[in-house]
């Protein structure tokens, strides 16, 4: 038994637990937790400009490392100002915990300050409660030992996801004679495995499969599980596509990488996925961005595709497709186990040359907006410049906009954790904290925060972060003056565009991003042409610390973008010029 307060036991808590990072910003609600912190050199504690860009942060780091980092914030606005962060978090499945503070137990529903209490005393969590797997509000010190396991293994097995802390000041403070619990007695270790008959059966129909074809989600890198995906590939000389959140989980250079799929995916990922005869899906959702909306034949068409989904969450399991086998497991386990159900073997697929023909069509197609080299330069080609500028193992970081697509699209993956997306909400802002949070994880790595100017102006201020932590991230602001990927959706969809361009005087405008970042006192560089792109980004990686590359690149729609390569469904009225053909798409579409 230890005398503690309730602070030190959630910093003993998390010490215990390996977390050795923590961001936020004080106020007086945590006043007891950053002063109990104070303590704990074992915990880094790392200065952010805004609550949202904290939680950003802990879902970079640990995107990056599969490690939780914590996030805290006072009570109240700074509680508030994590909303997007956690749902981004939440959405994308990534364990985040987040420590608010909050009222006293013994003035709650009194109205202290920054309290809301009109409904119910205490009441900031509620609004957390669709983005987070559990939140916790304990009103005994004596309770935090209890809460922290719980709320530390709901955060870290099975589908990973944020959880919520918010601690009553009082708690805080008050002391107890505790005994803190070891989180390895408290988790869920070990990997559930699917149940051995449905391997069974996903085993001979894989192995009886002409065109089997494996999709790659985030839950594939989640679950650690690429070395057991690649090995499964080449056993059957099944093509692997990836989703978004599972670019990475192959090496898009080896020959059976079939690329990403959906509406800004490629050709080939597209092509593949939907003539399988046999999908087998890893730790992915099929969302309407990765299966283009679930329209019959762009990605996906299941039936008659027959699909073996690898799932670690039943609700996933059959909400989209209909499933022949539902694999119910660890995608880690699943795949080793479908391996040893399979035994040693040759590919016996009907794919030939296909695969290989399919890919050198893509890279010609890839070769017209990257390799262009027109004035101004495509963002397509900016993109190519700035990886060239980086070694193999470089992290890149993207959060929403053309950069995210064209990314998803054109940069070369090579290792899992190696690119990073707020994929499932897309969130603009998320690029540059989730780039430092990333760095820290990984101080060896280059890490690149590849922002359109939209995404960068929603959280430029944590510059600060970066210079303060020291973080030498660099950030690549794609400047095309506007909100471009919107601006085409609505050129796309309605005829006309509004509200997207940034102008003054009738004229593309934009702030000096270089001038910004000299004015955070860090290496800034602006590069117009495609020869500066590559120099400029090699030495501000050279710098040695944080750094900002202002690239310009074409506004004009018809190369701004990655190519549009399947289907996305977004309703338009009526008299549109594209209404006709958008119903005729609904029609074929598969979501019951
Ligand atoms: C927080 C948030 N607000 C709005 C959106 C909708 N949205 C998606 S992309 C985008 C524009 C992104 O602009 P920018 O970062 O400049 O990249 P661009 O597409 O212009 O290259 C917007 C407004 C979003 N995804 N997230």
């Amino acid at each position: 038994m230890q005398r503690l307060s309730g602070a030190q036991i959630i910093a003993e808590y998390l010490v215990r637990a390996g977390v050795t990072h923590a961001a936020g910003i004080p106020g007086h609600g945590v006043w007891t937790l950053t002063d109990a912190l104070l303590d704990r050199p074992e915990i880094r504690a790392v200065q952010v400009m805004h609550e949202q860009s904290a939680v950003h942060l802990a879902d970079g780091f640990y995107r990056a490392s599969g490690r939780p980092m914590l996030a805290f914030t006072s009570i109240g606005p700074g509680a508030m100002n994590t909303v997007i962060g956690m749902a981004t978090a939440y959405v994308d499945s990534t364990a985040v915990p987040l420590f608010t503070g909050s009222t006293h137990t013994y003035m709650r529903g009194h109205g202290v300050l920054q309290e809301l209490e009109r409904r119910h005393h205490a009441d900031n969590p509620r609004i957390f409660e669709p983005i987070v797997k559990e939140w916790w509000q304990p009103s005994r010190v004596e309770d935090l030992p209890f809460v922290l396991h719980r709320a530390w293994n709901a955060m870290t097995t099975g589908r990973p996801g944020p959880i919520l802390m918010d601690v009553p000041m009082d708690i805080q403070a008050a002391a107890a004679d505790i005994r803190i619990p070891e989180p390895d007695a408290r988790e869920a270790r070990g990997r559930p495995r699917p149940d051995a008959a449905m391997v069974e059966r996903a085993a001979a129909l894989l192995a009886a499969a002409k065109r089997p074809v494996i999709v790659a989600g985030g839950g594939a890198i989640g679950a650690e599980a690429t070395e057991e995906l690649r090995a499964l590939a080449e056993r059957l000389g099944a093509p692997v596509v990836t989703t978004w959140n599972g670019k990475g989980a192959v090496d898009e250079t080896h020959a059976l990488a079939g690329q990403t799929i959906g509406d800004t995916g490629s050709t080939i990922g597209n092509a593949l996925s939907a003539s399988a005869d046999v999908i087998l899906s890893v730790g992915c959702r099929f969302v309407d961005w990765s299966a283009s909306s679930w329209r019959k034949g762009v990605t996906f068409a299941i039936p008659p595709t027959k699909l073996i989904q690898l799932e670690i969450d039943e609700r996933e399991i059959g909400k989209n497709y209909p499933v022949a086998v539902p694999l119910l497991g660890d995608a880690r386990a699943g795949l080793t186990d479908l391996l040893a159900a399979l035994g040693p073997g040759e590919p016996a697929t009907a794919y030939g040359e296909e695969v290989a023909s399919l890919r050198r069509n893509w890279d010609e197609q890839v070769e017209v907006k990257s390799g262009s080299a027109a004035t101004p330069m495509t963002m397509a080609r900016a993109v190519r410049e700035i990886q060239a500028a980086t070694r193999e193992s470089a992290i890149v970081v993207t959060g929403a906009g053309l950069p995210q697509g064209m990314v998803k699209q054109r940069w070369v993956t090579r290792a899992p954790r190696t690119h990073i997306t707020s994929g499932g909400f897309s969130t603009m802002g998320f690029t540059l904290p989730a780039a430092i949070g990333a760095q820290l994880a990984r101080p060896d790595a280059q890490v690149l925060a590849l922002c359109g100017d939209g995404d960068f102006l929603q959280s430029m201020q944590e510059l600060q972060a970066a210079v303060l932590a020291d973080t030498p991230i660099c950030t690549v602001v794609l400047d095309n003056s506007g909100w471009i990927s919107i601006k085409g959706g609505q050129q796309a969809h309605f005829g006309r565009t509004a509200i997207t361009d940034f102008t003054r005087n009738g004229a593309p405008y934009s702030p000096d991003f270089a001038a910004i970042a000299r004015a955070f006192d860090i290496h800034a560089e602006f590069a117009q042409g495609a020869a500066e792109v590559r120099p400029a980004v090699e030495r501000a990686l050279a710098s040695g610390g944080p750094s900002l590359v202002h690239v310009k690149v074409d506004r004009d729609l018809a190369v701004a973008g990655p190519d549009k390569t399947g289907w996305w469904d977004v309703p338009v009225p009526e008299g549109r010029p594209v209404y006709d053909e958008q119903l005729a798409g609904r029609a074929e579409e598969q979501h019951q």
